[in-house]
C-alpha cells in the first residue's frame, strides 16, 4: 500500500509538531508550511518537532504563506495531499485585538486558499481538508458548548475563526469538499508557548521556584476554561478525517477550572499553599508559610473584552468517533510543570557555571 501524504500548515507550532509525529507513527509521508524568517532553519524553529525527535530530514518542509493563495494552490498541486490539516493561525486572542486585519488573513483567507485550491485543481474526491476551529467561537454562549450551541465570538481572533468554519461548511455543502472543522476548546502541553496562560503559570511557578523570577503577573483571574492536552487533541483530529463523511465535532474534556485555581494546582506541585488577599486589580496570591507575595494582577493583561466560561461537551465525537481524552487538568499541569522544572534547573545550573568564565571575561571587554 502507498504511503498516505499530509499537508500541514503551521507544522512548527505546538499541534502542528504534535500532530506531524502522530502522522509520522502511522507512516505518512509529512509535508509542512513554514513562513519564511531569519528563524527558518535555526533551531529556535524547529524546536517542537525536534523535542518530539522529528529531524528535517523526517519531513519536508515548504516555504509558503498562507496570504499567497498563489503559493498555496502550487503547493498542494506539487505535494498532492491525500489530508490538509490547516492548523496555522494567529492564535494569541489578546494579540487579535492589536492585529485584527491581519488576522482577518491569515485566519480567515488562509483558509479560502486552502478550500479554492482544492476547487481549482478538482481534489475535491482526493484531498480532506481539517480546519482548526476553536471553542472561542462560542464566546460568550453559555456553557456547556457543544455542536448546537450558537456562536457568539468576542474577538477578532474568534470572528475570523467563525468566517473559516463557515467556508468550510460552505464548501462542503457548494462543491462537494471533504472539510471538517474541529471545534478544539483549549488544548495545552509542554510545547505551548510560554505567552499562554497555562504554560505562563507553570514556567512561573518553576522559575520562581528556582529562584529566577519573584512574582508572576496575570491579567484575568476569574476566566474559566475547559484545558485539555494536546496530544489527545491530534489524535481527535486525524480520527475526524477517518469518518466517513466530512462532518463538525466538538473536543473538550468536560471540566474546567479557573485561571486562579488552575495557579493554586500549579503551587501546590511545588509544594506551597496560595492564600488570596484583596480584590480586583489588588489581589493578591500569598504563600501561606512565608507570607511572601507570588501572584499579582497586572491590569495591563485585561483583554478588551473577555470569554469569561468555555466548558466543553464533547459527547458526540466520544460517541460518533470513539475519540476520549486521556488527559484532564491536573494532568496537563503535571506534564507541564515536570519540563519546566526540569529545564530551569538546567537554565540555573549553566547561569551558575557561565558566571565565573564571565567574570573572568569582564576585565578584558572593559
Ligand atoms: O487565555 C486569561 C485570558 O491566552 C486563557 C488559544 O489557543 O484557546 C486559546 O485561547 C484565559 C483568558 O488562551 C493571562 O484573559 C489571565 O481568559 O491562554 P490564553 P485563550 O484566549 O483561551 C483557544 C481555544 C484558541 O483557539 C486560541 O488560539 O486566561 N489570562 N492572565 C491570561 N491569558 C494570557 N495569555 N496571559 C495572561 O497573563
Amino acid at each position: 500500500m502507498s504511503k498516505k501524504t499530509a499537508f500541514i500548515t503551521g507544522i512548527t507550532g505546538q499541534d502542528g509538531a504534535y500532530l506531524a509525529r502522530f502522522l509520522l507513527d502511522k507512516g505518512y509521508r509529512v509535508h509542512g508550511l513554514v513562513r519564511w524568517d531569519s528563524y527558518v532553519d535555526s533551531a529556535e524553529n524547529l524546536m517542537r518537532l525536534k523535542s518530539l525527535g522529528i529531524e528535517k530530514d523526517d519531513i519536508i518542509l515548504h516555504y509558503g504563506d498562507l496570504t499567497d493563495a498563489q503559493n498555496i494552490t502550487s503547493l498542494i498541486a506539487k505535494t498532492k495531499p491525500d489530508e490538509i490539516y490547516n492548523l496555522a493561525a494567529l492564535s494569541h486572542v489578546g494579540v487579535s485585538f492589536e492585529t485584527p486585519a491581519s488576522v482577518m488573513d491569515i485566519n480567515t483567507k488562509g483558509t479560502l486558499a486552502i478550500l479554492e485550491a482544492v476547487k481549482l485543481l478538482e481534489m475535491q474526491k482526493t484531498a480532506k481538508i481539517y480546519q482548526a476551529s476553536s471553542s472561542e467561537m462560542f464566546g460568550s454562549s453559555p456553557p456547556p458548548q457543544n455542536e448546537n450551541t450558537p456562536f457568539a465570538p468576542c474577538s477578532p481572533y474568534g470572528v475570523a475563526k467563525l468566517a473559516s468554519y463557515w467556508l468550510i461548511k460552505t464548501y462542503r455543502s457548494a462543491y462537494g469538499v471533504f472539510g471538517v472543522n474541529g471545534i478544539l476548546f483549549n488544548h495545552e502541553s509542554p510545547l505551548r508557548g510560554d505567552d499562554f496562560v497555562t504554560r505562563k503559570i507553570t514556567r512561573g511557578v518553576a522559575a520562581i521556584e528556582a529562584g529566577m523570577q519573584d512574582t508572576l503577573k496575570l491579567g484575568n483571574l476569574d476566566a474559566r476554561r475547559d484545558w485539555g492536552h494536546a496530544m489527545d487533541y491530534v489524535r481527535g483530529m486525524w480520527m475526524m478525517m477517518h469518518h466517513d463523511s466530512p462532518d463538525d465535532f466538538v473536543l473538550a474534556t468536560g471540566q474546567s477550572c479557573t485561571v486562579r485555581e488552575f495557579v493554586e494546582l500549579a503551587f501546590r506541585e511545588i509544594g506551597i499553599t496560595i492564600i488570596w488577599k484583596g480584590a480586583g486589580i489588588k489581589e493578591k496570591g500569598v504563600d501561606r508559610e512565608t507570607g511572601k507575595v507570588l501572584v499579582s494582577v497586572d491590569p495591563a493583561l485585561f483583554r478588551p473584552k473577555e470569554v469569561h466560561y468555555l466548558l466543553g461537551n464533547s459527547t458526540k465525537a466520544r460517541e460518533v468517533l470513539g475519540w476520549r481524552p486521556q488527559y484532564t487538568i491536573p494532568l496537563v499541569l503535571k506534564d507541564m510543570i515536570k519540563t519546566d522544572r526540569t529545564e530551569l534547573r538546567i537554565e540555573k545550573a549553566l547561569e551558575e557555571y557561565n558566571e565565573p568564565i564571565l567574570a573572568k571575561k569582564s576585565p578584558i571587554s572593559a
